[in-house]
């Protein structure tokens, strides 16, 4: 199968709880190749785009706000199959279902404030790829990389 790629950002509380590193950490440890990364301030209308799908809910004013409300680490995750097995590691959206080893499980308590979102089918990582990052993605080999097939 082909290299995937997936968009991963970690949410205003674990940019303000000092997970980012811990975040990228696992992901690293995981195998998948970093194209793109930035600690950003969203605005209200990339936050309405991105999550755009949920426009209708009634969560969705305090989800703008949330991930308004603070700086966001964005980045792009390659790797054969990175979008299912980037979310498997973030585990249930609700940290009180996510298994123990993800990273909601590990590190979060409420589903507000679940730390990390991650693109949920190809069609999502390509459009928030594109709508994250105007700039290009680094192109690279790695040396590892005949170790990971
Ligand atoms: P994400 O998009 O952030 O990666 O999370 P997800 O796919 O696991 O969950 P999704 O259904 O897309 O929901 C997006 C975010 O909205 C918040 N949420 N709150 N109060 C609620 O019932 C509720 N449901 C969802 C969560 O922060 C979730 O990550
Ligand atoms: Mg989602």
């Amino acid at each position: 199968m082909a290299a995937e790629r997936t968009f991963i950002m970690v949410k205003p509380d674990g940019v303000q709880r000092g997970l980012v590193g811990e975040v990228v950490s696992r992901f690293e440890r995981k195998g998948l190749k970093l194209l793109g990364a930035k600690l950003m301030q969203v605005s209200n209308e990339l936050a309405e785009s991105h999550y755009a799908e949920h426009r209708e809910r009634p969560f969705f004013n305090d989800l703008v706000s949330f991930i308004t409300s603070s700086p966001v680490f964005a980045m792009v995750w390659e790797g054969e199959n990175a979008i299912s097995i980037a979310r498997n590691m973030m585990g249930k959206t609700n940290p009180a279902d996510a298994a123990p080893g993800t990273i909601r499980g590990d590190l979060g308590l409420t589903i507000g404030m679940n730390i990390v979102h991650g693109s949920d089918s190809p069609d999502s990582a390509a459009r928030e790829i594109a709508l994250w990052f105007n700039e290009s993605l680094a192109d690279y080999e790695r040396a590892v990389d005949v170790w990971l097939k």
